[in-house]
């Protein structure tokens, strides 16, 4: 039996609406993987979909968590990033990183703040160059289309062909980060899948396309990504077992009118990671 991996994800709480936090925690515990958590904000609900939700920045909780956990003598064999609200938080989380990586530990950063060719609301023009530069010390990126092109200072390209996917993929790790796992490829119009890419050969997956936009499966693929990453895989290994997660989460979602931002239900598929648990 090895010694239990402890990973600490940071992002924000949205209450309600399946991701974030909420679903990070319960994907990366079924790995067996120990999931500490450090929250940047609680909202009452994401801000994809739904009006008049509430904000509680927690940024001025962010130095006296981390002085606290350096009073502890805390590493963590991983650092998840997600959705962070503003400059102060990545300035804060670039020192985190710094401080508390394990030896041999691993940075992964999901520059979560667009999609569809636009950024999310509530993001100033120029706060992907900040994501960029943090994107630099991480040993894994995972943006989808849209966000590459965002922290690339690029047009997005809505039918990428497999060049431009090449270029694109070299252009990102020249930002420093040591890996990329680009998502929502896509060249058939029935498949939809991830390329993978260290600097050597581009590795890609694709699975079955389903129609649709489904709030937080981002960061359903990003935690899975994660959990089999850090339990047991390569770069490619775990490109793919988080591309089959979230298909499966997207498959036993209901049609019901309205609901897609609550999300999908994960909860129902979570018994796939047990694979991972040692
Ligand atoms: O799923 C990404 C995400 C996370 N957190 C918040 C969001 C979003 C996407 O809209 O609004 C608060």
């Amino acid at each position: 039996m090895q010694t239990q991996k402890r990973v600490l994800t940071i992002q924000d709480i949205s209450a309600v609406g399946r991701c974030s936090i909420t679903v990070a925690l319960p994907i990366i515990s079924a790995a067996g993987i120990e999931c500490s958590v450090l929250p940047t904000a609680v909202l009452s609900t994401h801000t994809g979909g739904f009006e008049g939700f509430t904000y509680r920045d927690l940024t001025s909780d962010i130095t006296p968590i981390a002085n606290h956990w350096k009073s502890l003598g805390l590493t963590f064999d991983a650092l998840y990033t997600g959705y962070l609200g503003s400059f102060e938080q990545i300035d804060l989380v670039s020192g985190i990183f710094d401080d508390f990586k394990a030896p041999g530990g691993v940075v992964i950063i999901d520059p979560v703040m667009a999609d569809n060719g636009v950024l999310y609301g509530g993001f100033s023009p120029d706060f992907p160059a900040a994501m960029a530069k943090l994107c630099a010390k991480a040993d894994v990126i995972l943006p989808n289309l849209t966000e590459a092109a965002f922290l690339l200072g690029e047009e997005y390209n809505p039918a990428p062909d497999e060049a431009y996917v090449e270029g694109l993929l070299k252009r990102l790790l020249a930002l420093g980060a040591k890996n990329v796992v680009l998502t929502g490829v896509s060249f058939d119009a029935d498949k939809l899948g991830v390329a993978a890419y260290n600097g050597g050969k581009t590795e890609y997956y694709f699975t079955e396309k389903i129609d649709g936009y489904y709030h937080g499966t981002g960061d359903i693929y990003a935690s899975a990504f994660l959990a089999k990453f850090v339990g047991s895989g390569g770069l490619t290994d775990a490109a793919k077992f988080a591309a089959d997660f979230t298909v499966c989460c997207i498959r036993l979602k209901q049609d019901i009118p309205g609901e897609a931002r609550y999300g999908v239900p994960f909860e129902k598929c979570l018994e796939l990671l047990t694979e991972i648990a040692q």
